[in-house]
């Protein structure tokens, strides 16, 4: 062995130990998060082969043993020696940092994980990983443990397939979650399929009887993303508005309907990556929506002279949209890096979208009336806002001045010790104020169901009762004028009743916050509490359920025997102060609930919101019995 040989060997295990090392920067975090991340990585270099035109399929399967295996019908990984690392290419894939898709020449590397950081990230952070590649009849496979090749690519025998399998399992020693979660995977790959039209994804879950399997596949693309959003609203009028086109090296593809709500829902995508924090190719978009439909508005007297241009905000009041945008060479800026930055996505965008738009609008003017017609409708209702919301910026000025009547609050006056306990109904709301700790909790009881923010207009959610209260009691202010060093108190606690209605309330102001203090949720301030559901007594002896599985440990425990009295829970009401103190109020005690949200899930939790607040009844019970999806347990 040549001694450049050696020193080259070196510094690649220099490198897949330095992953090892530090793996958060590589793939963000070693939680549950950075488990899946390494499923997209390689699924990316898989979809990548797809956007190349030379493959349609993509299987991802969660093995009995927790290892994935990724499997497409490509070229097949090249196997051939390169000349450079003078090994094989198939090699220098799992074993080189940031070798991943770079050869080839001519198609650039269009998909990317967060980091972009490739299959040899994954392989230096499992436990081991085997790769096939199926290539001109035969089969080359190699095998790796924490990186480190266990044996040249060794041919395989005959197949008439072609294309890659990847198996590997991540190590314990790295991550501290190795259980996949079906339900995320499911949520990304669909968001995958919808973003690469035509490409079939499949994944299936082995690890239990009855396998469980889920196909994303959909010829329209982003075209069925935005039917996909709007499936539980009221579309405006039929047609998906639908463009794609090359521009200064960059494919744009947007796809764009109206629906009745009062909301705007743009999700913007680089590379198949999603921007929550937009970036270039969003200002694009939004600038073309805008110089477009005003255009468009005056010149087919839609818009009177003597009216005021229709802003973006009212353009875009109950839009949905997709912007997806590829480039070879993408730039994120921000503190999260997650903003596009590169000039020429903006171009492209706006010329496109400003070009087909105009157009579509001239060949359907029906539609573009209706469009125009709601956004004018939004003028009028911002105007209105305004006037709403000036009068809560007077409110926040006098501060505690103002506080709402029904708040009980508490004398502590740093909010790093304050809870502010939202209760449903007037009478558990009595029992709260009662039974809290003066000095810390404070309880805002609100009066039946909430406000949907989700079908009303800004001006009539401002001038709500129960919305005015919290937003004053909060004292951070909303929207742009939100103030997170205002928060008067560092705990929000939602405390509803462990029923249907209950976690509907619950979701209604988790919909609230969401919308209007978003900064809240990510920021974890937010809670819900978790009452119990039974309670047990036995020789004047009491327990407490808060599950099923809880009530049947107990009664395990303490023998189930004819003299246990077990109460289910119907509401708080039927708890007295001391009852409610000790079993959801007392923080010695307590389980709460912290509510979060993944960035990278932001779009669909919006779309599962949105299931609720809808007007079918299936989606929704779906929703409220998944609903430990979003939240998890943190504080005990
Ligand atoms: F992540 C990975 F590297 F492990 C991986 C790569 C995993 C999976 C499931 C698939 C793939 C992959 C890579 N599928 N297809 C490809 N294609 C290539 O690597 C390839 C093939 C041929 C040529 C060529 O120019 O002839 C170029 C490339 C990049």
């Amino acid at each position: 062995m040549s001694e450049e040989y050696n020193a080259s060997q070196i510094q690649i295990l220099e490198g897949l130990e330095a992953v090892r090392k530090r793996p958060g920067m590589y793939i963000g975090s070693t939680s549950s998060k950075g488990l899946h991340h390494l499923v997209y990585e390689i699924v990316d270099n898989a979809v990548d082969e797809a956007l190349a035109g030379y493959c349609d399929t993509i299987g991802v399967t969660i093995n009995p043993d927790n290892s994935i295996t990724v499997v497409d019908n490509g070229r097949g990984i090249p196997v051939d020696i390169q000349k450079k690392a003078g090994k094989s290419a198939l090699e220098v894939v799992f074993t080189i940092l940031h070798a991943g898709g770079k050869f080839g020449g001519g198609g650039y590397k269009v998909s990317g994980g967060l980091h972009g950081v490739g299959a040899s990230v994954v392989n230096a952070l499992s436990e081991w990983l085997e790769v096939t590649v199926h290539h001109e009849g035969k089969k080359y496979f190699q095998r790796y443990e924490r990186g480190k090749v266990m044996c040249p690519v060794q041919e395989h025998g005959e197949t008439t397939r072609r294309g890659t399998t990847v198996t590997f399992l991540p190590d314990k020693e790295i991550f501290e979650e190795t259980v996949f979660d079906f339900e995320v995977l499911k949520q990304r790959l669909r968001e995958m399929a919808f973003l690469t039209k035509g490409l079939k994804i499949v994944l299936t879950d082995e690890r239990e009887e009855p396998k469980k399997e889920r196909i994303f596949h959909y010829e329209g693309g982003i075209k069925e993303y935005v039917e996909y959003l709007n499936k539980n609203k009221d579309p405006l009028y039929e047609s998906i508005i639908y463009c794609e086109g090359m521009k200064d090296n960059v494919y744009v593809e947007v796809a764009m309907q109206h629906n009745s709500s009062y909301n705007e829902n743009c999700y913007s995508f680089v590379n198949n990556i999603t921007t929550p924090e937009g970036g270039t190719h969003l200002v694009g978009f939004k600038n073309a929506l805008t110089k477009t439909f005003n255009d468009y508005a005056r010149r087919s007297k839609l818009l009177k002279d003597n009216e005021q241009n229709l802003t973006g905000d009212d353009i875009r009041e109950g839009l949905t949209a997709i912007i997806s945008v590829k480039l070879p060479e993408p730039q994120f800026e921000g503190q999260t890096k997650q903003k596009l930055g590169n000039s020429e996505a903006r171009g492209a965008v706006d010329s496109l979208v400003s070009e087909r738009l105009m157009i579509f609008l001239e060949q359907n003017p029906a539609v573009g009336k209706i469009i125009v017609e709601k956004a004018v409708m939004a003028q009028r209702a911002r105007d209105a806002a305004r006037k709403a919301r000036d009068l809560t910026r007077r409110k926040s000025a006098l501060e505690t001045a103002s506080l709402p009547g029904k708040l009980a609050d508490c004398s502590d006056k740093d909010p790093a010790n304050c809870e502010i306990y939202i209760v449903e109904g007037d009478s558990a709301g009595g029992s709260a104020k009662t039974a809290r700790a003066r000095a810390t909790q404070a309880i805002l009881p609100l009066r039946g169901k909430i406000l949907n923010v989700e079908k009303a207009r800004l001006d009539k959610i401002l001038t709500n009762a129960e919305i005015k209260a919290m937003i004053t009691a909060f004292g951070t202010g909303i929207h742009d004028d939100f103030d997170i060093t205002k928060l008067r108190y560092h705990k929000i606690i939602i405390m509803t009743d462990a029923d249907v209605d209950g976690a509907h309330i619950a979701t209604l102001l988790l919909t609230f916050l969401y919308r209007f203090m978003p900064q809240l949720i990510e920021d974890g301030y937010v809670y819900l509490a978790q009452p119990p559901l039974y309670k047990i007594e036995k020789n004047k002896k009491v327990w407490y359920a808060y599950d099923d599985t809880q009530l049947n440990e107990i009664l395990t425990e303490i023998g189930r025997d004819q003299n246990n009295k077990i109460q289910r829970y119907k509401g708080l009401g039927e708890m007295d102060a001391e009852q409610l103190w000790e079993t959801t109020m007392d923080p010695e005690k307590r389980v709460l609930l912290r509510v979060t949200i993944d960035d990278a899930e932001r779009a669909t939790i919006d779309q599962t919101f949105n299931t609720l607040m809808g007007d079918k009844v299936e989606p929704r019970r779906e929703f409220i019995e998944t609903h430990a999806q979003y939240v998890r347990n943190l504080d005990i």
